[in-house]
């Protein structure tokens, strides 16, 4: 089991898009694992590929935080959404950021699983937030996107401010 770096805002590696997954074999499971150890080292309850610079469509969630939910979706498609609500997000690709964004209250999604099988599930409150957070990186988008003009200058400062401190 390897842990993996996150790659963190603004790393323009995070803006790739993530190629389809065309086979499910034994290195995809071995990147599943890392990417669950990764999440779990670093308190996440979800990991796209695309935050450990693998930019294949692939996502773990556990929205437990304990390893007591495990979700590996690959090639992830939301077919259906219905209702928004606003909830405050965080990312481990930008540490120590809060902020609110609009997201459909419950979804319908089509995958793969780690064997490979078609799977189709229902998703609402954190479960739903977190699996359309995953799908947005693996588009190259961030939660940070959604941010209003001001709110994403008050962000800017702030990292400036963390890189100063960090000099
Ligand atoms: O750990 C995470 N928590 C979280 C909280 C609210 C909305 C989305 C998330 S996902 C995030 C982990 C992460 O960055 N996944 O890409
Ligand atoms: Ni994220």
């Amino acid at each position: 089991m390897t842990i993996l770096d996150v790659l963190h805002f603004p790393d323009a590696r995070l803006r790739k898009q993530a190629q389809a997954i065309t086979n499910v074999d034994d290195s995809i499971r071995q990147l599943a694992k890392d990417m669950f150890a990764t999440m779990h080292a670093e308190s996440g309850i979800g990991l796209a590929a695309t935050q450990v610079d693998v930019h294949k469509q692939i996502v773990v969630i556990d929205i437990s935080a304990k390893g007591e939910q495990p979700l590996t979706l690959i090639n992830p498609e939301i077919v259906e959404m219905q209702g928004s609500a606003k909830n405050e997000e965080g990312c481990l690709s930008v540490p120590d950021i809060h902020a609110e964004v609009d997201r459909a209250e419950s979804i319908r999604v089509k995958a793969l699983n780690e064997n490979g099988e078609a799977i189709e599930l229902e998703a609402e409150g954190l479960l739903a937030i977190c699996i359309q957070h995953e799908l947005d990186h693996l588009k190259g988008k961030l939660f940070v996107d959604y941010l209003s003009p001001l709110k994403l200058k008050r962000l800017r400062d702030k990292l400036k401010k963390q890189k100063k401190q960090n000099n």
